[in-house]
């Protein structure tokens, strides 16, 4: 029997008093997710459960109890107090995905700190947008990583703390810097977690915009309300479980459901913390017999990529349920794994914005491939007319993707951007930015997104932000960037320049130009293609029109040129 039982009768009634009950919380209570997921499932008798399979490079495994989760944030959260930081503080996790991550976070959390998950692989430009934003007063890191770290000390002087997990201590730090050792620390056994409420903010996660820099989704303690009950009933989660979540907690499904969602339902997950290759993903899943899988469609296009012969050489039969989330899951990914692995993948639609699910397929519901299922109970959602913003009720009709405000996981601001989070509501309605319809029987069906962020493998990239990083290489004159087909990634990031006097364009600059983006953004926001041109199209009032350059790439009609330059 699933978690949820019945979609039709569970939207009947629903309310998120549900989630309160079996969670013990009141109104007005104290609220913190870092005790949630750790003191309360120990006190639920599940101390000496697993809570952590964790797998590096080479094979190298790491086990943590529920009691060693607690055990270990509270002395994170100690070692965090003692150097001074507070309540409301930003702490930023910027690490690979390894355990001082998932449990940093919590430690982050239990202080009634802000944590703020950073992708491990963005460059020092990158991150240096988002920590200015948030003034971040500590940044937990590796060595590997710090050298980023280092570059912008003197931009960053709100950056009071750099701790590094993995540092012996022996090799001279700079004065902001400290170590700590998780596993070696002495532990904390108790430590008194900070009285946050609902609204006290939790999370801070950045996200990509068309226009301006990365917007800092600012989330409550409250939001475990809806990840708590969306992974209980979309992800089916259940007491023997082995789940695994193969996004990192430097992107919403990685806090969301790798750490909140997951814990909170006092789950066991396993973290696989290597590249993406077909075998040893496989591999991982046999090895560790996964029942419950979260992943995303380009993983899911790689796999079937891979091909079928390679299925067969695993005994993948711990498999129980599949989902998929952050891009749109194409039909024939579902039908694929309906009859490769066994079972079809459940598209989910959310966003960082969301916190939670917003429109899902549930287990027990018929599934049609190609189709992100129904809202999740309690959900309120609409399409609106993208010109009236008036509801459209007549299936079958493409338009704006809108829910109502309430859920417990909605974001609650941008950060130190109220402007910009002012806009995205309209006669009560919070806007997704996304496109879909739905159709006669309720399903709905994604049709794209509204704005020019591209979408590369489920994680967004903002062009603009590609774009001034161009115009900061020697020899780019101006830039624009749209996105690209990719059999597996969806998307890629592709970009137009032209060249200032005295560079000559070619194949050895277009490598150049690449691995300048890679290092100061991103692997994901590196070009895949640089085209370079002569001039750009542009609007009369000197706007690049990437509109143009867009349909170009995707084979579309351009449209409209009657404001375009010459
Ligand atoms: C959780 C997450 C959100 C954007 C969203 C939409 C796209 C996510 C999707 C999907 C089609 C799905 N997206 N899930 N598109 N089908 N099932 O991914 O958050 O990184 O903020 O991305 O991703 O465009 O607006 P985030």
């Amino acid at each position: 029997m699933s978690n949820i039982g019945s979609y039709d009768e569970r939207i009947k009634d629903f309310d998120w008093s549900i989630a309160e009950k079996e969670l013990g919380y009141k109104q007005g209570d104290n609220i913190n997710i870092g005790w949630y997921c750790s003191d309360r499932i120990c006190e639920m008798g599940k101390a000496d459960k697993l809570a952590l399979i964790w797998e590096g490079l080479g094979g190298v495994e790491k086990r943590y109890t529920f009691n060693d989760v607690r055990v270990r944030s509270n002395t994170i959260a100690k070692y965090l107090q003692d150097l001074g930081i507070k309540d409301g503080d930003r702490v930023c996790l910027f690490m690979d995905k390894i355990p001082e991550l998932y449990i940093g976070f919590l430690g982050v959390l239990k202080l009634g700190a802000i944590a703020q998950p950073l992708f491990s692989a963005f460059g020092d430009e990158s991150l240096h947008v988002r920590l200015d934003n948030a003034e971040t007063t500590a940044i937990i890191t590796q060595r590997k990583h710090v050298s980023k770290v280092r570059k912008l000390l003197e931009r960053a002087p709100y950056l009071k703390h750099i701790i590094l997990v993995d540092h012996d201590g022996k090799k001279s730090l700079n004065d902001r810097e400290t170590f700590f050792n998780m596993d070696e620390a002495e532990p904390v056994e108790n430590f008194d977690v900070f009285p946050t409420k609902a609204n006290s903010p939790s999370v801070l996660h950045y996200t990509s915009g068309t226009t301006g820099q990365p917007k800092g989704v600012k989330h409550v303690h409250y939001s475990l309300i809806s990840q708590y009950l969306t992974a209980k009933w979309v992800l089916d989660i259940q007491e023997d479980d082995i789940y695994w979540c193969t996004a990192d907690p430097g992107w919403v499904t990685g806090t969301s459901y790798g750490i909140i969602g997951a814990w909170s339902n006092g789950a066991t997950q396993c973290v696989l913390d290597t590249g993406f290759s077909a075998e040893s993903w496989y591999a991982f899943v046999e090895k560790n017999k996964v029942s419950m899988w979260y992943s995303a469609p380009t993983a899911i296009r790689s796999l079937m990529k891979a091909g079928n012969d390679v299925v067969k050489k695993y005994d993948l039969s711990s498999l129980r349920h599949l989902a998929s989330v952050g891009e749109p899951l194409n039909a024939e990914a579902v039908i694929w794994s309906e009859k490769v692995l066994g079972l079809p993948f459940y598209d989910t639609f959310w966003q960082t914005e969301t916190g939670s699910m917003m429109i899902c397929n549930y287990p027990g519901m018929k599934v049609k491939p190609g189709s992100m299922g129904k809202p999740f109970p309690g959900i309120t959602a609409a399409i609106l007319d993208p010109d009236t913003f008036e509801e459209i009720k007549e299936p079958n009709k493409p338009g704006l993707i809108a829910f109502r405000p309430g859920w417990p996981a909605m974001m609650r601001m941008y950060w130190r951007n109220e402007e910009t989070y002012n806009k995205k509501f309209v006669n009560g309605w919070y806007l997704s930015g996304d496109r879909s319809t739905f159709d006669a029987d309720g399903y709905w069906w994604f049709v794209g997104r509204d704005d020019d962020v591209i979408n590369t493998g489920g994680h967004l990239v903002s062009p603009f932000e590609v774009e001034s990083a161009l115009l900061e290489h020697e020899a780019v004159a101006e830039s624009a960037v749209v996105a690209k087909p990719d059999e597996v990634n969806m998307e890629v990031v592709k970009a137009f320049v032209t060249l200032k006097p005295g560079f000559e364009a070619g194949e050895e600059l277009e490598l150049q130009i690449m691995n300048f983006i890679r290092k100061k953004l991103s692997p994901l926001a590196m070009p895949q293609e640089i085209e370079y041109m002569e001039t750009l199209p542009k609007t009369r009032s000197g706007k690049i029109m990437r509109r143009m350059l867009h349909a170009k790439e995707w084979g579309l009609e351009i449209g409209d040129t009657s404001t375009l330059e010459d």
